[in-house]
Order: structure tokens, then C-alpha cells, then sequence
């Protein structure tokens, strides 16, 4: 079964419980004023366009029994897992651990750091707390993915060039089938966006695939429609 995709199309695994949805730090921190994002000096709200796309694609997902695999960008409380370098890099008013509206700035547990109500995860969806931009860097991610026998990892989340790239970088080295779906990921900047999906998929797709939401729910319940999983529902 395949999906319609750029630079061609995106072959699924003959067992789809080998797919995984990623979704990258969906937290307050990056879409509402008051956090992580608007101290850094971004028009938050611009991210929240793709939300109503994504809660689609997290259902169908949901509906399908797949892995759903929720980050988070956070530190500890007491900053021991923050490098320097991060703490200090920008010029904005507030500083990571800093006191905002929304709680200390990116620590974990704090009102700012919670995913968006839209896409709260499930008690059996996996979050991932990450110190870095890529969810791989110092978490569990990968021996989870091992665990799990995941092959193919569908990306999304914000931003699309900062820790959703990384994040899919990361995972293309590791050997991992990836796709960056286009309508369920956004950056502050467009155009760095718009560079992120043609780097992704530009010679033959050197780090990948990039699709709409569309194309993969559409590929996804055609998988379902396959006669030996008609026959497994009756
Ligand atoms: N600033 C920015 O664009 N992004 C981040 O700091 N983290 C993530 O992308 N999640």
C-alpha cells in the first residue's frame, strides 16, 4: 500500500502496526502567547492552523490501534539537564526557567509545558520529554521504537525546522522510513518551512518523504479496506 508522496510515493509495511505517528512538542510553550515561542519573539498563534488537520490524522491513527508517539521539549526544575549554551542563546525577556504567564519557561510539569487540549494524548499513547530539539538526544525514544518493532515513523508537530527536522534527521540515520506530512506541521517562518519540505525530499528524497494529511488517511483506510482485514472484522 502506498501513499501519495513527494519525491515518489511512500510504500507502507505489509503490517501497519509497524507505522508510528510522531507528534513534536504540540505544547503550549510554542502555540500560545506567553510561553517559550513568544519570548523568543514569534507570532505563536500562526502554528495553530494545523491543528484541526492533525487531531484528524491523531484519530485516524487512534481508530486504527497505531502507536502514537507524543514529544515534548522540557527541562528539569532545576535546569540540571540544560546545557549553557541553550539557557543563554537569544535575547528575549524571559529565559527558559524563568517565570511567565504560563508557568516557568519550558520546565516540566509547569502549565506552559502541557500539550494543547486538542491533542491531549491518551493514557496509552507514549510522551517522550526531551532536553534537545530532536527526540532522540537523551531520551528512550529509540529503544522504544526498537521495542515496539517500528519501522516507519510519521512526523508532525512545530517547528518544522527547528525540532521536527531534527527530530526526522535524527531518525533517517537510525534507518527509520520517514514522512514529514506537510499540513501537520508549521513554523514560525513560512519560507523556512517551505525550504524544510524541499530539502527533506530533494535528491530522491535524501532524508525522506513529505505528503499531505490527506494523502496518508486516505492510503491508511484503504489499508483497512484490504480483504484480509475485512475478513479479520467479520
Ligand atoms: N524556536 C523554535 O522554532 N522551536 C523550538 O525551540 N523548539 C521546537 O521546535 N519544538
Amino acid at each position: 500500500m502506498d501513499i501519495s508522496a513527494l519525491p515518489y510515493d511512500y510504500t507502507l509495511p505489509e503490517d501497519v502496526k509497524k507505522v508510528a505517528l510522531v507528534i513534536i512538542d504540540m505544547q503550549r510553550d510554542f502555540l500560545e502567547p506567553g510561553g517559550f515561542g513568544d519570548a523568543l519573539g514569534n507570532d505563536v498563534l500562526r502554528l495553530q492552523a494545523i491543528v484541526p488537520t492533525l487531531q484528524q490524522l491523531l484519530s485516524t491513527f487512534r481508530s486504527m490501534g497505531l502507536m502514537v508517539i507524543h514529544t515534548v521539549e522540557c527541562h528539569q526544575p532545576d535546569l540540571s539537564d540544560c546545557p549553557v549554551s541553550k539557557l543563554h542563546r537569544g535575547k528575549g525577556d524571559l529565559k527558559i526557567g524563568d517565570r511567565g504567564p504560563m508557568g516557568r519557561i519550558l520546565v516540566k510539569g509547569e502549565p506552559g509545558n502541557g500539550i494543547i487540549p486538542e491533542l491531549e494524548p491518551l493514557p496509552n499513547e507514549v510522551v517522550i520529554y526531551k532536553p534537545g530539539k530532536g527526540a532522540f538526544y537523551a531520551t528512550p525514544l529509540s529503544d522504544l521504537l526498537q521495542r515496539e518493532g517500528i519501522t516507519h515513523l510519521l512526523v508532525t508537530g512545530v517547528t518544522t525546522e527547528v525540532c521536527v527536522q531534527t527530530t526526522m534527521r535524527e531518525a533517517n540515520d537510525r534507518g527509520y522510513e520517514c514522512l514529514m506530512v506537510e499540513d501537520c506541521t508549521e513554523s514560525y517562518f513560512p519560507e523556512f518551512k517551505q525550504a524544510t519540505l524541499d530539502m527533506v525530499r530533494a535528491q530522491g528524497g535524501i532524508v525522506g518523504w513529505t505528503a499531505p494529511a490527506a494523502n496518508v488517511i486516505a492510503a491508511l483506510q484503504a489499508w483497512m479496506q484490504r480483504p484480509e482485514e475485512k475478513a479479520i472484522a467479520f
